[in-house]
């Protein structure tokens, strides 16, 4: 028996007809891929590990603000976090996550900590150079020419006096995580070496460091909270920014930048802080319980981070983004153009800090 559809058999029908199935087979195949582009499969959720902790039978909120959205690398930590908090808490500390700086972005979140007003947050520590100068040495391009240089380094004395030193100021320094290696995007044309940046409009971050490196490539850059990058990107405030792969995706700078260039021209840390405020009022053990749950968050985002970088490079070509990948020829005239800027910095940040770091690179 066979199927009577809607109109009749005819070859131009039966033509149009498989055209179109094959129309529809295409969109779905296509939209499937897109979606899978889209859906990054991020690292499964570690279960949590260790004992559940005594505290002094008061129950007690944490509110935990970050500025980049609920599909980033750092989100994804949290929400590892608040797992390992709650369950080794036994549900005495209750963890509420925010994202895309839904109540403030890093540096209001930092006035927060400072007024009690809210528990945790984890900035960057490029917008917070000014309350903690010794932070700059972040900021200083190609610095930290591979990933475990970087952790040998945040993990190491340097990293863990750094956090004994921002330990103040009604913050308390608890952990590191991984912003990650930067890369410029624009919405103007394929950057290939420090020429092609002549007068293009660049957003930094709030950091005179950022500043110096651009405008000493030739660029013209903007210093902009990272709440307002996207709205500006997209009414042309400014042509191109700068961030990690998958902050790229994760908060769709991709849908109003058109070129990448792989810099990979710094790293930048999160610092995990929590108001002093808050952590007086907890008993010992569930400060150590912070302690443990940053740390195993920052290691866990970090691997998150790693895991997905080059994934989302990919992803990101797939969705029509220009990536010019340099030649290790084409790096050294960035890094050649730049080392003004130690010069510029080093005696601020304090040379005697950049060598320790640099000696990491050369033990390795
Ligand atoms: O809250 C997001 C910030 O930490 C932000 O600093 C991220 O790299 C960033 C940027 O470009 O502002």
């Amino acid at each position: 028996m066979t199927t009577i559809t809607s109109f009749p058999h005819t070859t131009r029908h039966r033509r149009t007809r498989s055209r179109l199935t094959t129309l529809m087979v295409a969109t779905v195949l296509g939209l499937t891929s897109l979606s899978a582009v889209a859906a990054t499969e991020m690292p499964p959720i570690p279960e949590v590990t260790g004992d559940v902790v005594e505290g002094d039978g008061n129950d007690y909120n944490l509110k935990f603000n970050i500025g980049l959205t609920q599909s980033s690398a750092q989100y994804r930590g949290l929400e590892y976090f608040k797992k390992i908090v709650e369950q080794r808490s036994d549900g005495h500390i209750q963890v509420q996550t925010f994202h895309s700086a839904q109540l403030g972005d890093d540096l209001q979140s930092v006035s927060a900590l400072q007024a009690g007003t809210l528990e945790m947050t984890a900035p960057s520590t490029s917008p917070m150079v000014s309350m903690f100068p010794q932070f700059a040495v972040f900021d200083l391009p190609f610095l930290f020419p591979t990933p475990e240089i970087a952790d040998k380094v945040l993990d190491g004395d340097i990293g863990q006096q750094m956090l004994k030193d921002a330990s103040t100021k009604g913050l308390v320094a608890i952990g590191w995580a991984e912003n990650g290696y930067r890369q410029l995007t624009n919405s103007k044309l394929a950057v290939t070496s420090p020429s092609d940046l002549d007068g293009l409009k660049v957003r930094t971050m709030q950091n005179p460091i950022h500043l110096d490196i651009w405008r000493t490539l030739g660029a013209n850059p903007t210093p902009m909270s990272f709440a307002e990058l996207f709205t500006a990107l997209e009414q042309g405030v400014v042509d191109g920014q700068e961030n990690p792969w998958i902050t790229i995706e994760s908060s769709k700078f991709n849908e109003v930048q058109q070129y990448a260039t792989e810099t990979n021209h710094v790293y930048t840390p999160f610092i995990t802080l929590v108001s002093e405020r808050f952590w007086n009022r907890l008993p010992e053990s569930y400060q150590q319980l912070l302690r443990e749950a940053a740390k195993q968050m920052g290691d866990y985002e970090r691997q998150v981070s790693r895991t997905l970088n080059d994934q989302i490079k990919q992803e990101l070509k797939e969705q029509g983004m220009q990536i010019t990948e340099l030649t290790p020829e084409q790096i050294a005239t960035f890094q050649e153009d730049l080392a003004p800027v130690y010069d510029d910095w080093r005696d601020k940040i304090g040379g005697d800090l950049i060598d320790r770091i640099r000696a990491e690179s050369q033990a390795q």
